[in-house]
């Protein structure tokens, strides 16, 4: 190979990755010298802002600690979880991990478990990033207003709702917008890391209130927490899950 052929090569290789599909895509291949068939095939995606962007609802410290050991973990938990049937030539159908979690009883039995919780973990974080932005909040507009209107009265009345679920459940877990089959949308609490999409639904925007999301600035205070929370929301971001949401 010339050398203008070999830059060539790493040139090309170099914008596969940049452009390789969506936060769940799998990471590169493994080169073919490892044994492992799917070693790591998740990876954790960055924070699409500073750790200090959403001061002073959320601090920094809380947000690097739940994206950079939190969400890690589900992370690392997970790919262990597929690399242990990997090993055994269970290899799962590396699909994406949103099929799986539609489905998860379309999953081997011996990383269900791990698949329902580390996966559901990932997925929930990876979205949980991008549905909060600096200077977000405020109420969202056009179709998304109308349906919130519709389904709910007003956003005042879906505000006090999803606050009471997020208040409401018991231990860990997330309160969610989702939206159904037919873009119907509803409020629902998912307890752990069970996510929308096992029970049909797509999650628009959800709340983290497990205790790591919020202890370190408000300690007990969940109420204190959501009500910065909605400081933050990515209505944007809400509204482009909403219109790609199945009609
Ligand atoms: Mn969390």
């Amino acid at each position: 190979m010339t050398r203008r052929e070999a830059i060539k090569t790493t040139a090309l290789a170099s914008a596969a990755i940049v452009t390789a599909p969506g936060i769940f895509a799998q990471s590169n291949p493994a080169p073919a010298t490892t044994p492992a068939p799917l070693p790591s095939p998740f990876a954790l995606p960055s924070l699409p802002y500073a750790y200090d962007a959403l001061e002073p609802h959320i601090d920094a410290q809380t947000m690097q600690i739940h994206h950079d050991k939190h969400h890690l973990a589900y992370v690392t938990n997970l790919n262990k979880a597929c690399s242990s049937v990997a090993w055994r030539g269970l290899a799962p159908n590396f699909s994406t991990l949103e099929d799986w979690l539609k489905d998860l009883s379309s999953v081997s039995e011996t990383i269900r478990t791990a698949v329902r919780n580390n996966g559901g973990g990932h997925y929930n974080h990876s979205l949980f990033w991008q549905m909060m932005k600096k200077n977000g909040g405020g109420e969202p507009t056009a179709d998304l207003a109308k349906s919130i209107d519709a389904s709910f009265g007003s956003f005042s009345s879906f505000k006090d709702n999803f606050t009471k679920a997020a208040l409401g459940q018991f231990g860990s877990g997330w309160a969610w917008l989702v939206a159904g089959a037919d873009k119907k949308l509803e409020i629902m609490p998912t307890a752990n890391q069970d996510t929308p999409l096992s029970s049909g639904k797509t999650p628009l925007l959800g709340i983290d209130i497990w205790e790591h999301a919020y202890y370190l600035k408000y300690q007990n205070k969940r109420a204190d927490y959501i009500a910065a929370w909605w400081n933050v929301v990515n209505w944007d971001f809400v509204a482009e899950r909403f219109a790609k949401s199945a009609a």
